[in-house]
């Protein structure tokens, strides 16, 4: 079947889903475009994809988005709002490419259609970047704010602003001299979307502005999954990395760990795959017995990225590291205890009494003592000099996997909501 006739006959259910997905998911008041300008905005970008899958090239897309970032720019229009029609276009289209096409085609269509999406996706962010870092004039971007002497970027680089991110499923609330960052999307178990990980880098920024000197990062009372992880259904289909340096977990995880003053989280629930780096990541960990912990990148063909294992490598051992990653099987409270993945484990009606009170001492704290140990014990640990060659190599190994059959066979079993059968290939 030609692959651009076919999903051109879709287009009309394409756009309806989309927009029905975007109206879902964006409840943020007095934001959301209205229903015709989704529509129309769906339906241009579909345009653009069927054009590039139709030459077999992404340039199309990506002027048409370098173009449509300076404008969105300059309208003043919300850069998160806009990447979510990438992403909800490009779940949309994953699943009718799935139900139109069969093997072999179906793997090819899923990696040209994900290609060209990514292309574009990449393209307006990165545009609307740099018109926002060359104007200057815009509340959200201090993109090139300290860097630290290692090169590494924190907060202040990401392309929003502090109060960009009203709609996103996070909460905060403040006690004396200690922020609280509630995680509250139960509808998909926490997953780490890039507006929950914006509403998350918004709140510190928010908590940060107001001097508070410790933060209690938490799911939302009453759930029982902490985090499912990095949000699957955002997650690229294979042709660039998933978890790139600008990925939106990524930037989730730099924030935590720079945040000048303690960051504890408090887990009740599970925690799965990217939810346990962004758990490591925080300063201190207390849990109670409901808690566990498992890291779910095999089931999903997954590579994890350099950084993210070099977190592991200076928070675990490495034998627990590797049973880990090779068996996806989850730690429980008991054993997180014991290889000291917690530091405290408490029972479940005492861990919030305990956790805020823990923070409260490190609030009674000097809070530049603090900051700068918190920083040199980051610079110290994170740091392991690699050379140039080394971690090419190591990219073009990650590569190959994300690039592989079985990674989008990950992805698919899991939106098709079966195991996946892997074949090495
Ligand atoms: N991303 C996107 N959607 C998710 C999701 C995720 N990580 N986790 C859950 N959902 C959706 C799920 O598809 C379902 O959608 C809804 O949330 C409720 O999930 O209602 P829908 O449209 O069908 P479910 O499974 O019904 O809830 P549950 O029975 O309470 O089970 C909860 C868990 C967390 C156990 C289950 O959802 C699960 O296994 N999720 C995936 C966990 C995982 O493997 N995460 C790793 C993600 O990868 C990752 O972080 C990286 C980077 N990695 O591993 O390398």
């Amino acid at each position: 079947m030609e692959t651009s006739t076919a999903l051109a006959g879709a287009t009309e259910q394409v756009v309806s889903e989309a927009v029905a997905a975007l109206e879902r998911r964006d409840q943020a008041p007095g934001r959301a475009a209205s229903p015709e300008e989704r529509r129309r905005d769906v339906r241009d970008l579909l345009k653009l994809v069927l054009r590039c899958v139709q030459e077999g090239r992404a340039e199309p897309i990506t002027k048409a988005c370098e173009r449509m970032a300076a404008g969105r720019f300059a309208a003043g229009a919300d850069i998160v709002e806009a990447q979510e029609i990438f992403n909800v276009l490009e779940e949309v289209l994953w699943r009718h490419v799935i139900a139109i096409f069969a093997e072999e085609q179906r793997i090819e269509v899923l990696g040209l259609v994900n290609a060209i999406v990514g292309a574009g996706k990449d393209a307006f962010a990165q545009t609307y970047v740099a018109v926002a870092s060359g104007r200057g004039d815009r509340p959200g971007q201090q993109l090139t704010a300290a860097t630290g002497g290692d090169g590494e970027a924190d907060a202040g680089d990401l392309p929003f602003a502090a109060d960009d991110f009203a709609g996103a499923p996070v909460r905060t609330e403040v006690l004396g001299q200690v922020g609280v960052i509630i995680l509250d999307d139960r509808r998909k178990r926490n997953a780490i979307s890039a507006r929950l990980a914006h509403g998350v880098v918004a709140a510190l920024g928010g908590l940060r502005a107001q001097g508070m000197r410790a933060v209690v990062l938490r799911a939302a009372a009453g759930t029982n999954v902490w985090s499912s992880g990095h949000d699957i259904d955002e997650l690229p289909r294979g042709r660039r990395d998933p978890l790139g340096y600008n990925d939106h977990i990524e930037g989730l995880l730099r924030a935590v760990r720079t945040f000048p003053a303690p960051v504890i989280a408090m887990v009740h629930g599970t925690v799965w795959g990217g939810a346990l780096d962004l758990v490591l990541s925080c300063d201190l960990v207390t849990a109670d017995e409901t808690a566990s912990f498992a890291i779910t990148a095999a089931n999903l063909g997954l590579p994890y990225n350099t950084t993210g294992l070099l977190h592991f490598i200076g928070r675990l051992p490495i034998n627990l590291i590797k049973e880990m990653f090779f068996t996806a099987v989850p730690l429980d409270a008991q054993q997180a205890r014991e290889w000291m993945v917690v530091n405290h484990l408490v029972r479940s009606a005492e861990l919030e009494a305990f956790t805020f009170e823990l923070a409260a001492t490190m609030a009674t704290k000097s809070p530049m003592a603090m900051a700068v140990i918190k920083e040199q014990l980051r610079v110290l640990t994170d740091y392991q000099p690699i050379a140039a060659q080394v971690y090419e190599r190591l990219q073009g190994l990650r590569r190959e996997a994300y690039d592989s059959r079985d990674y989008l066979e990950g992805l698919t079993a899991f939106a098709e909501k079966r195991p996946p059968v892997f074949r090495g290939t």
